[in-house]
């Protein structure tokens, strides 16, 4: 689905794009309005769905995690309109750099979110190929990846595929990340490089009121989007638990991107429902009365009464999804605890994407280090007692290798 005309995003800091209120009722807007009137009943219950499957996901990964079966989970929950609308606008040749809680974004670009899992099992650096759904591997450190998004960004307008009119050769980039992440010296300086090179690449701030502990009116005395607006670059508010908003800001822009236009920063206007992660427990420091206020803003709650009031969807796709949510939950559950590691020299194996010989010294030097056990069985480098397992001449030897 092509829009029919390009629309270029104003700066409109001071109001936030709502298309569906809480009660699931439409609102008018005539920029982003007729953006997201191009999604017909098929799309919407798709936007559905897959906030659907997200909530279904996220909550077993939750469960699994207090289960002891991942060391660690930081929930989407609450925040599937924002990341769910905004990557329903994402063309495949577009390229998105997530952070750490983009389970919703992951589900849309086609991935197969239990593949989420490993890195959180703690077995797997990475856990899937980031070319495959053009889909980064998940950044754990605040920000950096906004870095990341605007230098693949600069290599697409190097590569001549910004502006050029082709809709099958055009292309975008979008960072996501999040309030606190605002903060960030990275963030700050990818957004000037991306304004001062006009890069293809939309900066999609999910505001999610907290950044672990510290909520988002320390961070900033303003509304977020300002900042965008500071580094000269266009920025728009938007409600984040209105999948359409989201989806209609983050087409104008990505539109925009791919035109020549340059980068949009988005704030999308939504809440952690959950802890900041399973280590985490938020009562400590915010009142259950906030979050009741934005329990009544669900973005699924309200997609579906608007799917039932226009009667775009029936009981029997209500009730086919719910059991699909419960088939895949089992599913999920049965490959997390599957999940083995590989060997430690795994970690090698993605450092660059063609050989390094110092990378290869490495993987040389751990693995004549892990030799030095062998005669021990498998497991013999984590025996607590060093005197036990390879004899001692061995061992030392493999460590002056790797000290080396
Ligand atoms: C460079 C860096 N500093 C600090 C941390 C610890 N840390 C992890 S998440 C987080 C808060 C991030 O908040 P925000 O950007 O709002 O994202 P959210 O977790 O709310 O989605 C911090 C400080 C980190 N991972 N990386
Ligand atoms: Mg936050």
């Amino acid at each position: 689905m092509q829009l029919e005309s390009t629309v270029v995003p104003q700066t409109r800091p001071d109001e936030m794009v709502q298309l569906l209120d809480p009660a699931g009722h439409r609102h008018e807007d005539p920029l982003y309005g007729p953006i997201a009137a191009q999604l017909d009943a098929e799309a919407l219950r798709a936007i559905y769905r897959d906030m659907v499957l997200t909530r279904a996901f996220d909550d077993e990964a939750t469960a699994l995690q207090r289960q002891g079966e991942l060391g660690l989970w930081a929930q989407s929950l609450g925040q599937e309109g924002a990341q769910v609308g905004s990557a329903h606008a994402l063309a495949g040749r577009d390229f998105v750099f997530p952070s750490y809680r983009e389970h919703g974004v992951a589900v849309v670009r086609g991935l197969d979110p239990n593949l989420l899992l490993p890195v959180f099992r703690g077995v797997r650096h990475g856990g899937w190929d980031p070319a495959a759904h053009n889909f980064h591997l998940y950044t754990f450190v605040v920000g950096a990846h906004a870095l990341h998004a605007v230098g693949y960004a600069m290599g697409v307008q190097r590569d001549g595929d910004v502006g050029t009119g082709d809709d099958a050769r055009d292309r975008a980039v979008v960072a996501y990340f999040g309030d606190g992440s605002t903060s960030q010296g990275d963030v700050n300086e990818a957004m000037i490089f991306a304004a001062s090179n006009n890069a293809p690449v939309v900066f999609f701030c999910q505001n999610n009121q907290w950044a672990i502990s510290v909520p988002t009116t320390t961070q900033s005395p303003v509304p977020l989007v300002h900042r965008g607006a500071g580094f000269g670059i266009p920025s728009v508010r938007v409600d984040g638990n209105d999948a359409l908003a989201c989806y209609a800001v983050t087409r104008a822009a990505l539109e925009r991107a791919r035109s020549g236009g340059g980068p949009t920063f988005i704030e999308a206007v939504t809440y952690r429902m959950g802890a900041h992660t399973t280590s985490d427990d938020p009562t400590r420091y915010r009142a259950g009365a906030e979050e009741e206020s934005w329990r009544a803003k669900d973005p699924i709650t309200r997609l579906r009464r608007y799917l039932e009031d226009e009667r775009l969807a029936d009981e029997a796709f209500f009730a086919a999804l719910d059991d699909e949510a419960a088939t895949r939950r089992d599913g999920t559950r049965a490959f997390c605890r599957a999940l083995t590691g590989g060997p430690h020299t795994e970690m090698f194996d993605h450092v660059y994407t063609a050989a390094h010989p110092l990378v290869e010294e490495e993987r040389a030097a751990l693995a004549a280090y892990e030799a030095g056990f062998a005669d021990a069985g498998p497991g013999a480098h984590d025996d607590p007692d060093p005197g036990a397992g390879a004899p001692a001449d061995t061992r030392g030897a493999a460590r002056e290798e790797v000290a080396r």
